[in-house]
């Protein structure tokens, strides 16, 4: 059931959920080598989602502003690679929505715990905006807000739950959105959590 939410935006509700567990030991192998980290905003704030990365380029913010780069800041080292299982939904994710020939670059990991959220903001470090974004809820729900392409636009709220996947490309690639601070909750898996993870074409 493909849940139509923009002109070249979808949701795909439990897509993820197959490979759940799969998902999972991947987080863990990627957090091992290259741990969440809450990251400074330009502005000198404290991110409040947590952020780590894999694939060839990893999406970081400090003082100095956002950007792509191949080593990861805190150890100096490659970000981990993509593992297959990421790389296959979220080419599969991408051509159900009507993206063929999406070949992610980077992966970016989100982990928010209760209270946390993302404020609005539109994803525009990418250095091809006809490549589409794919994105994978895990854990406790979130509110996504999901705006236009001006800030001041009203903004609808979805439910992401553990297993949903969204893809936004085209028409839809630069509108606003964000999460609404984590309420209480706790799942099975990932305890009083949610990770998110975006796959995008970086370079
Ligand atoms: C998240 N992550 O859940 C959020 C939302 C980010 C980010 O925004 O940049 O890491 S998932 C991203 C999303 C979903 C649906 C539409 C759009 C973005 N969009 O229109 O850009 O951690
Ligand atoms: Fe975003």
């Amino acid at each position: 059931p493909i849940e139509i939410i923009g002109e070249q935006s979808v949701v795909l509700r439990q897509f993820a959920s197959p490979m759940q567990h799969e998902l999972i030991a991947a987080i863990d192998q990627i957090v091992a080598q290259a741990p969440f980290r809450q990251m400074i905003t330009p502005g000198g704030y404290v991110m409040s989602a947590a952020m780590t990365n894999c694939g060839s380029l990893g999406w970081i913010t400090d003082q100095k502003g956002y950007r792509y780069q191949p080593l990861d800041p805190s150890t100096g080292k490659p970000w981990p690679a993509m593992p297959a299982v990421f790389e296959t939904l979220a080419i599969q994710a991408a051509a159900l929505a009507g993206f063929d020939h999406f070949k992610p670059d980077a992966c970016l990991i989100n982990e928010y715990v209760v209270g946390a959220k993302m404020s609005l903001h539109q994803d525009k470090n990418e250095r091809d905006m006809s490549q589409p974004v794919v994105s994978v809820s895990l854990g406790i729900t979130a509110n996504f807000l999901f705006g236009g392409v001006n800030r001041q636009d009203k903004t609808q709220k979805i439910l992401l739950q553990h297993g949903d996947v969204v893809v936004w490309g085209g028409v839809d690639r630069l509108r606003y959105h964000g999460i609404l601070p984590l309420k209480a909750a706790s799942h099975p898996l990932l305890g009083e959590r949610r990770i998110n993870f975006t796959f995008r074409r970086a370079g």
